[in-house]
């Protein structure tokens, strides 16, 4: 999945997509570097970020959506909130990416149920103007399976498919990087929630997130820069690939198309050979 924010603010890439046609030529170079999915938002989440008017919001998404999915894309629509998900379904996206997990607008889990389109649950606490105050956890990998496993119920109970539900882990999302890093190491259990019988799919978006730029940060405590972490995302996207995630989510694709491909023959390998 390749991410296009159409923000003057996000994380990593904030105002290089805001124009349309740039954001429209970013997407189709995505797809032709072999993203599956294109992502498009609207509503920086970074820490801090204040909400955007829906009609802000809509007025950023819109024609990217509409010339992405005329384009023949995969578009996915990251949003919160019902209305922009309605109006760019209309216009061709196939997939909801709902980073609330259908908490930040109750309408939400009802239009994706009429609509039958995949549907992205997100683990979230509540919006970015406040990320980190409810970073608290006993067990993380535990709450953050029982708190996922409740919205899909919810969704369900909306009459989402169970079948078109994928979940993610919400990195970064009420997450400080200790939770991420936990996070990304249990990423078998998180697809097993408590009370499912089967896996769901699981996206792991840890692509230029700041728990990384920590990591790497220089001698001096010089966090690593955005564009800086994408050899490390690019080492996370194997893992997750190796760890069974069925997606991961990145602003950069070649090295991660890679990843990804490497990953697919080595499990291939191991199929053949019944290990
Ligand atoms: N993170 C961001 C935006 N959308 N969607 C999903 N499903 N999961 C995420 O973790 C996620 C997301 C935040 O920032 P970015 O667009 O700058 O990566």
């Amino acid at each position: 999945m390749g991410v296009v924010n159409v923000t003057p603010d996000s994380f990593s890439d904030g105002g290089a997509w805001l124009d349309p046609d740039a954001a429209i030529a970013h997407g189709l170079e995505l797809a032709a570097q072999g993203a599956d999915i294109i992502d498009i938002g609207g509503e920086s989440t970074r820490p801090g970020a204040q909400r955007v008017h829906v009609d802000e919001e809509l007025s950023r998404v819109m024609p990217v959506v509409s010339a992405l999915a005329a384009a023949g894309s995969y578009v996915s629509i990251d949003t919160m909130r019902a209305e922009v998900a309605d109006q760019a379904l209309q216009a061709g996206a196939r997939m909801v990416n709902d980073v609330s997990g259908g908490q930040a607008d109750p309408a939400m889990t009802r239009l994706v149920a009429d609509a039958a389109v995949p549907y992205i649950i997100t683990h979230w606490r509540g919006h970015s103007s406040d990320m980190y105050g409810p970073a608290n956890y006993s067990d993380v990998v535990a709450e953050v399976r029982a708190e996922l496993a409740d919205r899909v119920r919810a969704a369900v109970a909306s009459g989402v498919d169970p079948a078109r539900i994928i979940i993610d882990p919400g990195l970064g999302f009420a997450k400080l990087a200790e939770h991420n890093w936990t996070l990304l190491a249990s990423l078998d259990r998180i697809a097993l929630l408590p009370g499912f019988a089967s896996k769901f799919p699981v996206l792991v978006a840890a692509s230029r997130k700041r728990f990384i730029g920590r990591l790497l940060a220089g001698p001096d405590g010089t966090i690593r820069s955005f564009a800086g972490s994408d050899d490390a995302t690019i080492a996370l996207s194997a893992l997750a690939a190796a760890a069974g995630a069925w997606c991961v989510r990145v602003h950069v694709v070649p090295g991660n198309m890679d990843a990804v491909r490497v990953v697919a023959r080595l499990r291939q390998e191991c199929e053949e050979a019944g290990s």
